[in-house]
């Protein structure tokens, strides 16, 4: 009677993955394994995925190491055949004598939410992180994942596209399964663990639990040597551009911004410009259509104060103004501030042109003082004087709207029977849909679009 064979073990075909790190060894020599039985845990920057035996027997050697890396093909085990559950068909199970065998034939790859049934492990099956759903590390109320932890952590494929799914970092999870490693159910204990946290004190919450309102740390982008590309030189962001751009990107990512589009017809307002600009300009004061914008912005605010309010910190109240500081964005050689013009509200066209003027030099001249800076109810930024159709303006919280203007253009325009030539602006209000509903933003800019069309009442006395 001859000894039971030696079967071979190898890498499936892995696409093109290539020196996959193995981040765990699940089986030792001695150990029973049936076909299936998970041997090794790999796992590559795009893709984790269980080796399952492809042999029953009794486990006669282990050919490679935790930390160690494989190719397709690679040797894994040497199987003694014979126990439970040996395979007749099993494709990779081959005696160890055999010729260096061709790469096994590739299993059919599934989507990672059918290969991994709640609880049980699927082994084998690539699981691309692009179907992994939710980012790793947004979510506000768990740890950020620490990625060389996670990749370390002993768990299969099927808990952890579980964990990345909860954004659950493996590294902190104890796990109570065979030789201490992660379950399913280890994942969701953590889970509640962590969010029960909060309401049962500090000492309960996990060691690096985010303080109530913390932000998510936001996926990493990747580090690029632009250098191996072509010739590069490295220019510092001006020191406006080092605070605001923290803020811009806090306001983007915080605030839910929608824009809403419209167009204005200024055709009598810049007739009723041209012919106070002179005078004016021997006043001192220049007259742009901005000072204009402006004034009808204060009277749609005021039709709409919504528009003026502001979110308290807990996002549970309004807190609606009843003043109108209104800021500018003003582009200046060191990047973009927002002067604001204080009591707009109680200054007529005129008045508010003087201030565009004073503030717009103190800005560019680096003058501008932080009061004049701070209190802006609602923000205008005004790109027409240098181009452009429509842009989407980011919110200047804790303001909840900004009004983006850009340039005016000549257009035929469809009236009572046949095109006459207008002038129509552009306007391009982005809002905080927390609070303020689309139908609410297009009454506004309705409301704005028709003042701006009838100048008139732009120029009466503010009392
Ligand atoms: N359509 C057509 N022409 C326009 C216009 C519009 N919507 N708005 C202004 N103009 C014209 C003006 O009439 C003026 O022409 P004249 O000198 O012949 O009268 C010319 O453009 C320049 O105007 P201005 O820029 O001097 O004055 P303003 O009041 O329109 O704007 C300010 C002042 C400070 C808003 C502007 O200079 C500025 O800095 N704009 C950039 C704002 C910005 O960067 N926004 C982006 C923020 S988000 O990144």
């Amino acid at each position: 009677m001859s000894a039971a064979p030696l079967l071979e073990v190898r890498v499936p075909d892995m696409g093109n993955f290539k020196d996959v790190a193995i981040i765990d060894v699940l089986v030792k020599p001695g150990e029973s394994v049936e076909v299936d039985t998970p041997l090794v845990t790999l796992e590559s920057e795009k893709a984790t995925m269980d080796v399952p035996s492809t042999a029953g027997g009794v486990v006669e050697k282990i050919h490679v190491a935790k930390g160690g890396t494989v190719s397709t093909g690679d040797l894994i085990a040497t199987v003694r055949s014979g126990a439970a559950g040996a395979a007749p068909d099993a494709p990779a199970a081959r005696p160890a004598a055999a010729p260096p065998p061709p790469a096994p034939p590739p299993r059919p790859t599934l989507p990672a939410a059918a290969a991994a049934p709640e609880g049980g492990e699927r082994p084998g099956k690539l699981v691309p992180f692009s179907q992994l759903g939710t980012p790793t590390s947004y979510r506000p109320d768990l740890p950020a994942i620490d990625e060389p932890g996670f990749s370390r952590a002993h768990a299969g494929p099927s808990v952890r596209q579980f964990a990345r799914e909860l954004g659950v970092d493996l590294a902190r999870v104890k796990g109570t399964g065979f030789k201490g490693r992660i379950t399913h159910d280890d994942v969701k204990a953590f889970v509640k663990r962590a969010l029960a946290a909060p309401a049962a004190g500090p000492a309960a919450a996990p060691a690096a639990a985010p303080a109530a309102g913390a932000r998510p740390a936001l996926p990493a982008l990747p580090v690029v040597d632009y250098s191996q590309f072509g010739p590069v030189e490295t220019q510092p962001l001006t020191r406006i551009q080092k605070i605001s751009g923290p803020r811009l990107q806090a306001a983007w990512v915080s605030i839910p911004h929608v824009t809403q589009f419209d167009e204005a017809d200024i055709t009598e307002l810049e007739e009723l410009r041209a012919s106070l600009k002179d005078k004016a300009q021997a006043a001192g004061v220049k007259l742009t259509p901005l000072a204009f914008i402006m004034r009808a912005v204060v009277k749609t605010l005021l039709e709409f104060p919504r528009f003026n309010s502001a979110l308290d910190a807990e996002g549970a109240n309004l807190i609606v103004r009843k003043f109108i500081h209104m800021g500018f964005a003003a582009d200046t050689p060191g990047g973009l501030v927002v002067p604001v013009v204080k009591d707009a509200h109680r200054k007529d066209v005129y008045e508010l042109a003087r201030q565009l003027g004073q503030l717009s030099e103190k800005a560019r001249s680096g003058k501008l003082p932080p009061l004049d800076m701070q209190g802006g109810c609602f923000t205008i930024s005004s790109l027409g004087g240098i181009g452009g159709t429509a842009f989407t303006p980011i919110i200047n919280p804790p303001e909840v709207a900004i009004l983006g203007v850009s340039r005016s253009t000549l257009r035929p325009v469809y009236r009572g029977s046949s095109f006459v030539p207008r002038l129509m602006l552009p306007l391009s209000l982005s809002y905080d849909h927390r609070v303020i509903d689309g139908a609410m933003a297009a009454r506004f800019t309705t409301y704005l679009a028709q003042t701006l069309a009838e100048p008139r009442s732009l120029l009466e006395a503010v009392l």
